[in-house]
C-alpha cells in the first residue's frame, strides 16, 4: 500500500453518457493520457501517477433512470508545488476544460444527472478550501463507494510517470 502524503492530489473520474470517442468507458481510456498531460502542464514538473482500473458502478443520487457510470481514480504523487487555493482553481479550470473537450455541457444538465465526463478534485494534501467553486477535501468522498474503492486501488497500484 503506498501512502498518501502531504504532495498526494487525488482525482475521480466519472461518465455514464457517451462522448465524442464513443463509451464511457472509451471515454475514461482516452482521457487518461491528456489527464497526465495537463496535469504536468499544471505543475509544471514530472509527476507520479497510480491509476485505478476501471470500475463499472450503479448511479447515486440524481435522476433515478440514469445510465450505469464507469469510474475511475488518478492519485498524483511526487508534486512540488504548495498545495493553495490559485493553483487548486488553476487546476479546476484546467479539468473543466478537459470535460468540455469530452463534450461536457454543463448549461445543460440536472444536478448528479448523466454526463460525458466529470473530473472532480477529491484532494490536495492537507489543503481545505471553502470556495464558491471547489470544496476540499471534496465533502462526500467517504460517502462514495464509487470513489472508495478506485481511490484504494490507486494506492495499491504500480507507478508510472
Ligand atoms: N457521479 C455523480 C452522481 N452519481 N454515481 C456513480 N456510480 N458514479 C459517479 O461518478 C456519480 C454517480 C455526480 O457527479
Ligand atoms: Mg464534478
Ligand atoms: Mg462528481
Amino acid at each position: 500500500m503506498h501512502p498518501i502524503d502531504d504532495t498526494s492530489l487525488a482525482v475521480a473520474l466519472g461518465a455514464n453518457r457517451p462522448s465524442a470517442v464513443g463509451s464511457p468507458r472509451a471515454t475514461l481510456l482516452a482521457v487518461q493520457p491528456q489527464l497526465e498531460a495537463r496535469l504536468r502542464a499544471w505543475a509544471t514538473q514530472e509527476l507520479v501517477y497510480r491509476w485505478s482500473s476501471l470500475h463499472d458502478t450503479a448511479p447515486v443520487g440524481g435522476p433515478p433512470d440514469q445510465p450505469p457510470y464507469c469510474n475511475a481514480v488518478l492519485l498524483v504523487q511526487g508534486l512540488k508545488t504548495p498545495p493553495s487555493e490559485s493553483a487548486a482553481l488553476q487546476l479546476l479550470d484546467a479539468l473543466q476544460g478537459l470535460e468540455q473537450e469530452f463534450g461536457r455541457d454543463r448549461s445543460h444538465e440536472q444536478r448528479w444527472g448523466p454526463r460525458s465526463l466529470d473530473l472532480d478534485l477529491l484532494f490536495w494534501g492537507e489543503l481545505r478550501l471553502e470556495h464558491p467553486r471547489l470544496l476540499l477535501p471534496h465533502p462526500r468522498l467517504h460517502l462514495r463507494t464509487f470513489v472508495l474503492a478506485p481511490l484504494l486501488q490507486a494506492m495499491q497500484g504500480s507507478a508510472s510517470r
